[in-house]
């Protein structure tokens, strides 16, 4: 409060004019006045010349408090969740004596300085968005009924979580992989406790989120496959992830091949069944017939279409090893053979043999290290009309005590200068025994073969006696090595 620009303290005289200026409100005045009677007569102000009054302002104080002001340095605060918000502002209050207050609707607010030029802090530690996004208001309250506010915005932001995108690939055709996110995280604590969601696309779509971590995928080809997945919190935000799995094909794996188990007559059709497996459920398919005589026969299946079967005639007697390849459409192969198509001629004569040749170590399973001179006769031949062959083995290696003697035969097939015959016998008048026979006729002034296996067909087909012994299975059509020292083999054309 000013007196014209004086301090309040003011003296006026009494003869002059004065006026009062000051701030709208009310005061409290005190005053001093001084009776000037310069006759010191006494009496009444103006009874005599010269009186005058002197007044004088001691002090002139407001009734009416002054509020406070509080204003933001900022009016809008952004942060993502999780973060700290800040702000500053500026404060004061023209009334020294006040203690002004302030408060914040959300968070802390520090007060620093003094009520001529004060300022201060506020921070709020955020744990969601958007849903701490409110208005902030600071007040400041003087303690006398002044009570000023200020507000800014505070926005705060949702932060999509994160995870790990896993996957267990590479892996095969046909099986099944599984896609997982793990390891989420948001900066959300709210979000957090309240769950995640999960999408995830196998490479064909997105399927519907859902609480569930893992997603199983089938497959049903080889290829790359790309793949996907989402996390997403309470408040809709979204991390996406991909990856590329790759599938490999799985070759065809035939499981069964069957054809006669006897033998046939040359010229009539022979028919093979077989069966095989893909695990790469969208593969095609085609299968080769090779039937060892040097024809094939194609076929192209649909997809997988197991079981496949082959037909074929063949026009020469012989024992043919048949051989099925099944491809897939990604260049997998699966190969089985058969052993043996066994296609015999009625017509082609019959066989006979007598003498010995020299039995070779290792011939004899039981002991391999015996060698020395082994003697055989044998018959073999169709008789009219008959599919099975008739006739009598024999077989005797000394030195093994090995007497061997055929109870029946199951077939013989005579191609060129070669015989080959099976059937089974026993061993010293007992068990029960397998044997292949295989010879040929050198004619008149060639050399004659011979070649017998013997196996235990109570053991596992046991081999016994081989005097080719080594030689594959696939070699057991082939021609016998073993020279026959002393007498013939002689194969009679009709
Ligand atoms: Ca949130
Ligand atoms: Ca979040
Ligand atoms: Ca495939
Ligand atoms: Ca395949």
């Amino acid at each position: 409060m000013t007196w014209n620009g004086a301090p309040a303290a003011y003296e006026v005289p009494a003869t002059a004019s004065a006026s009062l200026t000051a701030e709208p409100g009310d005061y409290v005045i005190r005053i001093a006045a001084t009776f000037n009677n310069p006759s010191g007569s006494g009496g009444k102000l103006g009874d005599t010349t010269g009186d005058y009054l002197t007044i004088r302002v001691i002090e002139a104080t407001s009734v009416t408090n002054s509020i406070p002001s509080v204003a933001a340095d900022c009016n809008s605060v952004i942060v993502d969740e999780g973060q700290t918000a800040f702000n500053t502002g500026t404060w004061s209050d023209q009334d020294s004596d006040d203690n002004v207050i302030l408060t914040a609707s959300v968070g802390s607010v520090t007060k620093l300085g003094d009520n001529n030029d004060g300022t201060w802090s506020w921070s709020y530690d955020t744990t969601d968005g958007p849903t701490q996004g409110q208005a902030v208001t600071i007040t400041a309250n003087d303690g006398n009924e002044g009570v000023t506010t200020t507000s800014f915005s505070l926005t705060v932001n949702n932060v999509a979580p994160t995870a790990t995108f896993g996957n267990n690939g590479p892996l095969n055709e046909g099986s099944s992989f599984t896609l997982s996110m793990i390891n989420p995280y948001d900066p959300s604590s709210v979000d957090t406790t309240a769950g995640f969601e999960y999408a995830f696309d196998c490479g064909a779509g997105y399927g519907n989120f859902s609480a569930g971590n893992s997603f199983t995928c089938p497959t049903a080809d080889n290829g790359i496959v790309n793949v996907k997945g989402k996390i997403r919190d309470k408040d809709g935000g979204v991390s996406e992830y991909n990856a590329t799995i790759a599938i490999y094909n799985v070759a065809p794996a035939i499981t069964l091949i069957t054809g006669p188990i006897g033998p046939v007559e040359m010229n009539t059709p022979v028919t093979m069944n077989a069966t095989f497996t893909d695990p790469g459920t969208d593969d095609t398919h085609s299968a080769v017939w090779s039937w060892g005589d040097g024809t094939e026969t194609s076929m192209l299946l649909g997809t997988v279409a197991s079981p496949v079967t082959g037909s074929h005639i063949y026009s020469a007697a012989g024992i043919y090893t048949v051989t099925l390849t099944v491809t897939d459409d990604d260049n997998g192969s699966g190969v089985e053979i058969y052993q043996y198509v066994v296609v015999y001629d009625p017509s082609a004569g019959f066989v006979t043999g007598g003498g010995w040749i020299m039995s070779p170590a290792g011939a004899y399973s039981a002991d391999e290290s015996l060698a020395g001179k082994a003697s055989f006769g044998f018959v073999s031949k169709y008789q009219k009309g008959a599919k099975v062959p008739t006739g009598q083995t024999e077989f005797q290696f000394k030195a093994g005590d090995l007497n061997f003697q055929s109870s029946s035969y199951e077939w013989l097939v005579i191609s060129g200068s070669k015989a080959t015959y099976k059937g089974i016998g026993t061993i010293n008048g007992a068990g029960d025994y397998g044997f292949m026979l295989t010879a040929t006729d050198g004619g008149n002034k060639g050399v004659d073969t011979f070649r017998i296996k013997i196996w235990d067909r109570s053991n596992n087909d046991a081999v016994i006696y081989d005097n080719q012994v080594g030689s594959s299975d696939k070699s057991d059509s082939a021609n016998p090595t073993t020279i026959v020292s002393g007498g013939n083999i002689v194969i009679h054309s009709k």
